[in-house]
């Protein structure tokens, strides 16, 4: 990357998305390439434990950190059943490209977050210095217990633009992957809505997980969708369902959006768990929540 008087700097951290293709795209694959040096050769023995957020028998822990932003993200367990229950979320994490500048996309990761619980349900994880774009993000998970052991996750990516400089276009990108019933390779999906996933367990057609992205511009389910966020390339999720199952499924969700100085965008998606069969009822309860996207 390029200091203030273009010339190239020699410190390489993975905690900027500033990996930019403004001179030419093998410089900037050098500094991709760098920059996994730097995570190889790093402890990270700094980075926080995981934790959880619970309301009652509902349960969310993620290890706030993601290994850097070009790494797979935290893996996380959501539970309607309490911590140590089945597992139905196995993943929950956002991804970022600025279109025009950046090579790939990027995951949300600094090295030193500021890692916040306001309530008992919820997690804050706050990027103060912006990902070396001098942006403002916060990372919110809020879960709450719907009864009947039944679990809400909701998960929010606030983003405030703070310079001076406009960015024409960001694409915002939320990646879960699914698990119902703590087995992970046997979940079908049916796209039941515009923005709604319906997942059921290949054993007990009781145990569901519904995603509902609020108003995304794509929404995609797979089995390698992450490899999309994670490989060197330029990639848009493919539009609806790729892959119904049975299998390892993956959803994903993307956001094409500008962020002007001093603007802030926020990105929203929720999660049920329908983890008992006296929950499905839950189901219809839960259309009638609504979720938003706030600009
Ligand atoms: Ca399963
Ligand atoms: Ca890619
Ligand atoms: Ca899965």
């Amino acid at each position: 990357m390029l200091d203030s008087k273009g010339k190239h700097t020699p410190r390489i951290t993975l905690d900027t998305v500033n990996i930019r293709a403004s001179k030419s795209n093998s410089l900037a694959a050098a500094l991709v390439a760098a920059a996994v040096c730097s995570f190889a050769s790093h402890a990270w023995a700094q980075f926080p434990a995981p934790i959880t957020a619970s309301d009652g028998t509902a349960t969310f822990t993620i290890n706030p950190y993601s290994g850097g932003v070009i790494g797979n993200g935290p893996t996380s367990q959501l539970s309607g059943t309490g911590l140590g229950g089945l597992n139905f979320l196995n993943q929950a994490w956002w991804w970022i490209r600025v279109n025009g500048e950046d090579i790939r996309e990027f995951a949300i990761a600094q090295a030193s977050p500021v890692i916040t619980q306001p309530t008992d349900n919820s997690i804050r994880i706050e990027y103060v210095s912006g990902l070396g774009r001098g942006w403002r993000i916060s990372m919110d998970f809020e879960v709450s217990y719907l009864g009947l052991n039944a679990a809400r996750l909701v998960q929010r990516l606030t983003i405030s633009n703070s310079t001076s400089v406009d960015v024409p276009s960001l694409s915002v990108f939320n990646f879960n992957n699914v698990t119902l019933n703590g087995t992970p390779t046997n979940e079908l999906a049916t796209q039941t809505g515009p923005n709604e996933i319906d997942f059921v367990d290949g054993v007990n057609s009781l145990y569901h997980g519904i995603y509902r992205p609020s108003n995304p511009d794509l929404i995609a389910v797979g089995s390698s969708l992450r490899n999309l966020l994670t490989n060197s390339g330029i990639d848009d999720i493919p539009p609806g369902v790729i892959e119904s199952g049975p299998g390892n499924l993956e959803v994903a969700s993307q956001w094409n959006t500008d962020l002007p100085s001093g603007s802030t965008r926020t990105f929203e998606v929720t999660y049920l768990a329908i983890p008992t069969p006296g929950a499905a009822g839950i189901l219809a309860l839960g259309g009638l929540m609504a979720t938003r996207r706030r600009r």
